[in-house]
């Protein structure tokens, strides 16, 4: 899978898929990720990105010319399965489209920052609108580290434990069950005698019975779907 990503503050990119998992994906040549600086495609000396709305009123806008010839530039060279805005009014994203969005060859993610962006982009280049929940960050940029990081990692190979994502929490709408390792005894503090005992079956169901326990608790939402 390529991921491309458009964003006026692509530094802030640097990190979250230079390490771990996401190294290792893309290491293995199951994941690239390259990030575009907006304001190469910046308008006159200043490289202006930005603008003050129609209508007035606070907050810069972000401009049609340079989005519209940066997602031109991208879509000559590749056709994306989606071209997705990370924006607060986006549906919410979640593990139904985390999967479904890791089942394709090319994604574009558009980071807006400021006020937001030209409304006729949205309307002409957008594909899909994503929401990473309903709080207010001050850019894209870490949602749509979020995004890519939810995909990396359930692309087939990435993680070398293939069952390790599948028992995720989520994956099959219930919370994990909880999870200890050695020693078995600290401070007093025992493990549960099951996991001790070797007995798989046992394991396995005392797992089940946990994570329904703890999805009753805390999340009887998800039970209810
Ligand atoms: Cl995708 N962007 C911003 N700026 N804030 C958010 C968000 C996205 N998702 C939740 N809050």
């Amino acid at each position: 899978m390529h991921i491309d990503i458009i964003s006026v503050q692509p530094r802030l990119l640097d990190s979250p898929f230079a390490h771990s998992i996401m190294k290792r994906a893309q290491d293995k040549g199951l994941l690239s990720v390259e990030t575009h600086d907006l304001k190469e495609f910046g308008i006159g000396k200043h490289r202006q990105v930005d603008d003050y709305q129609f209508g007035g009123g606070a907050g810069m806008v972000m401009k049609c010319e340079p989005l519209a010839a940066c997602i031109d530039s991208l879509k000559a060279k590749r056709t994306y399965d989606e071209v997705i805005f990370v924006t607060p009014d986006g549906k919410t994203y979640d593990q139904g489209l985390a999967n479904q969005l890791s089942l394709g060859e090319n994604l574009l993610i558009i980071c807006g920052h400021y006020k937001g962006i030209d409304e006729r982009i949205r309307e002409h280049y957008i594909t899909m609108e994503i929401s990473i929940g309903d709080y207010v960050l001050s850019g894209g940029e870490l949602a749509a580290a979020v995004i890519v990081d939810s995909i990396g990692r359930i692309i087939p190979g990435v993680i070398n434990n293939e069952t390790s994502a599948l028992t995720d929490s989520f994956q099959d709408d219930l919370l994990s069950p909880p999870v200890y390792t050695r020693p078995s005894d600290f401070n007093g503090w025992k493990v549960p005698e099951v996991l001790l005992s070797g007995h798989t079956a046992k394991i396995e169901e005392w797992r089940h019975e946990q994570a329904l326990e703890r999805t009753r608790a805390r999340r009887p939402d998800l039970l209810e779907e």
